[in-house]
């Protein structure tokens, strides 16, 4: 059993990190009687050079090839001997700032030159606040080099994706998101109908809807490995009509939505890639009994679309893949959405299968972009409310509500990595739809906004 203890002086506090930014000494303490190498490996942003460098004995080797834009992976190997602390001095041009993560690789037993041996294990590959970590876990650590960080702006997916990452043991974030999604005209199949074609068919026809959602969010890891999740929605509903004699009215609904439960089961972080699975519970605390206002008459029953909640528990399982390198990162999410059983008013809104995928560029420490493709396909209700007349109006129809659609999304990820907001996100995602194809007559999404703001403790 060897205890490494890895402390680094510039914990959490800001102070420090300013204080450190000069000279940067990485303290590495061997516990255990016995000889250990220690190879420091510095991944630096920006990098475009990389090489094997000691700084201890080629500072100014360092200096010449540091350019303003420039950087590089340093790489520093040290002997320590037993109960010895080894201070790996990186030059003071590289200020804490700029790096990326740090890995300190275990070399063990000590060999008289470790630059000739094969490494038996490495370690950490962590952001630098993370580096404490005692190195035990290390010994289970792949031969990779650096692992999977979140802490940078593209450390989370396009702020639309949710149960995207995983946190540390101990870690709890809080969220808030704001949604908008526009949805105006009709479409049946792939073809945009104008009112007057949805009018020859019913009634009454939808003209546009609007929601709009403000959602907390909570997150907590009780261990490296599991993250647990909830989240809360308000939800705001506007729909206007108009009638085959030129009535035009709206009906409006609001209240607290289906609250969701997440448990985040992460089973591979490795090679700078991450899998989890996702495991979600809805639970059916938002109304399915929004009434309203309409020509039919006062505080009548709104139909599906314009309810808040599903009516059902539903389960939503699902798989989430990261991938990074130093500037570029990607992922994708497969998440079903089962709904069970059925709700008291006797129906239960179709199943859906989400499928995502994206990549996002980070342009600073603190900035990244992100594109991304959106696919979804949901179906029809099963069952029917029987207070509400299918041959009104199409959003009255079971049988008119399934649809598939592909977005494209555009992200802005704004990131703290110092500071007092250190950690802190800003971020927002525009989406556009690709392909739509509704069974119809059906409102069509046009585009959506999702902002949020997150901030882990
Ligand atoms: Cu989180």
């Amino acid at each position: 059993m060897i205890g490494i203890l890895l402390a680094l002086p510039v914990k959490a506090d800001a102070d420090v990190v300013q204080d450190s930014v000069k000279a940067v000494p990485k303290t590495i303490t061997s516990q255990a009687s016995e000889s250990l190498a220690i190879k420091a490996e510095t991944q630096l942003e920006n990098s475009d050079y990389s090489g094997e460098i000691d700084p201890l004995l080629d500072e100014k080797r360092i200096d010449s090839e540091l350019g303003d834009n420039s950087s590089l992976t340093l790489q520093t190997y040290r002997d320590i001997e037993v109960e010895e602390s080894a201070f790996v001095n990186l030059p003071e041009k590289i200020s804490d700032d700029r790096i990326n993560a740090i890995a300190f690789e275990k070399i063990s037993p000590v060999p008289l030159n470790p630059r000739l041996k094969t490494p038996l294990s490495i370690s950490h590959i962590r952001s630098p606040e993370l580096l404490l970590a005692d190195s035990d876990d290390a010994i289970e650590s792949d031969h990779t080099g650096f692992q999977w960080t979140s802490a940078r702006p593209d450390g989370h997916a396009p702020i639309g994706v949710m149960g995207d990452h995983t946190h540390e043991k101990g870690e709890v974030m809080f969220s808030y998101r704001y949604m908008f999604m526009d949805m105006d005209g009709n479409r049946d199949g792939t073809d945009s109908l104008s009112d007057a074609e949805v009018l020859q068919q019913f009634p009454v026809t939808p003209v546009r809807m609007t929601m709009q959602m403000h959602m907390l969010g909570v997150m907590y890891a009780p261990t490296d490995d599991l993250t647990l999740m909830a989240m809360v929605p308000y939800v705001f509903k506007e729909m206007d009509h108009v009638t085959r004699s030129g009535l035009r009215f709206t009906t409006n609904s609001e209240g607290f939505g289906d609250i969701k439960l997440t448990g985040l089961y992460k089973i591979l972080d490795q090679n700078r890639q991450r899998l989890h699975f996702n495991i979600r519970v809805s639970f059916p605390t938002g109304s399915i009994e929004e009434r309203d206002n309409t020509p039919a008459g006062d505080d009548q029953i709104l139909p599906y679309p314009m309810q808040i909640g599903s009516g059902t528990f539903d389960l939503l399982p699902g798989i989430t893949y990261l991938g990074q390198t130093n500037n570029l990162s990607w992922g994708g999410q497969a998440i079903a959405t089962l709904r069970l059983g059925e709700s008291s008013n006797d129906y239960r809104l179709g199943n859906q299968l989400a499928l995502t995928g994206w990549a996002a560029y980070k342009w600073a420490d603190w900035l990244s972009t992100s594109i991304r493709l959106n696919g979804k396909t949901w179906g029809n209700i099963d069952g029917v409310d029987s207070r509400l007349n299918p041959m009104m109006i199409p959003t009255a129809d079971p049988d008119r509500r399934g649809g598939t659609q592909l977005n494209l999304g555009f992200g802005v990820n704004l990131y703290a990595p110092r500071g007092s907001l250190k950690g802190s996100r800003l971020a927002i995602e525009f989406e556009l739809p690709l392909y739509r194809s509704l069974d119809g007559p059906q409102l069509e999404t046009d585009w959506q906004l999702t902002a949020g703001i997150q901030a882990v403790f």
